[in-house]
């Protein structure tokens, strides 16, 4: 298990936002410094799709990336590469049902956050089994930010989880936006994870207090 709480794993998950330097229309630095004041709560680094860095670029990135979440006390998930969180002495990993298998992930991962997506209720009980302390279920809305992305579950998946005694925190993902994000939270999930909402917007700081605000 990871060194967090329960309870401070569900306050992370509130506003997590997800970005690699192909999200980005500015800087990655200076998007996740804007990003962080305006109020997210966690971040995870995820260098992925055409056009993203690779090896030692995709390492120094990283590295930045995450002075930038250690000087402002937010905790520092890795998308997928274990590698690189352990590396790192990163807070977390996070892995989808391509990726490594869960619970190799958990051995190697120590006492890190363990995220994993899943999309069905046997993917989340095997998660749980393999050491997960959270869940992402998505894409609850349709995204143009993950090209092999499912088929839209909607609101009902979370509902569906909750009803079947999935209890540990849920994070949703896709398509999510200051519009919608109440809506997620209010369907049993403890927080939205987005990607494009925060890293594509032209005011990346008035972005992120707008979503703080409709998640709060
Ligand atoms: N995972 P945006 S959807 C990274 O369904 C990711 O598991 C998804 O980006 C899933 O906030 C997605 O721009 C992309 O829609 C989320």
């Amino acid at each position: 298990m990871t060194k967090f709480q329960r309870n401070e794993i569900e306050e992370l998950l509130q506003l997590y936002f997800i970005m690699g330097s192909t999200n980005c229309k500015k800087d990655p630095e200076y998007v996740l410094q804007q990003a962080i004041e305006g109020g997210i709560t966690l971040f995870q680094f995820r260098e992925k799709g055409p056009g993203a860095l690779e090896g030692r670029e995709k390492a120094r990135l990283a590295q930045k990336l995450f002075r930038v979440c250690k000087d402002a006390g937010i905790p520092f998930i890795v998308n997928d590469d274990v590698g690189l969180a352990v590396e790192l002495d990163a807070d977390g990993i996070h892995v989808g049902q391509e990726d490594l298998a869960a619970n190799f992930v958990r051995e190697r991962a120590g006492d890190k956050i363990l995220g994993v997506s899943a999309h069905t209720i046997e993917e989340a009980n095997k998660a749980i089994r393999d050491g997960a302390d959270y869940l992402g279920l998505g894409p609850i809305y349709p995204t143009i930010s993950k090209d092999d992305a499912r088929a839209v579950s909607g609101l009902a998946i979370i509902d569906n989880f909750r009803k079947n005694g999935i209890t540990i925190p849920i994070v949703g993902i896709g398509g999510i936006t200051a519009a919608n994000a109440r809506d997620v939270i209010q369907a049993g999930a403890n927080g939205v994870s987005l990607i494009s909402a925060i890293a594509a917007a032209d005011d990346v700081k008035k972005a992120s207090s707008e979503l703080k605000r409709a998640v709060m």
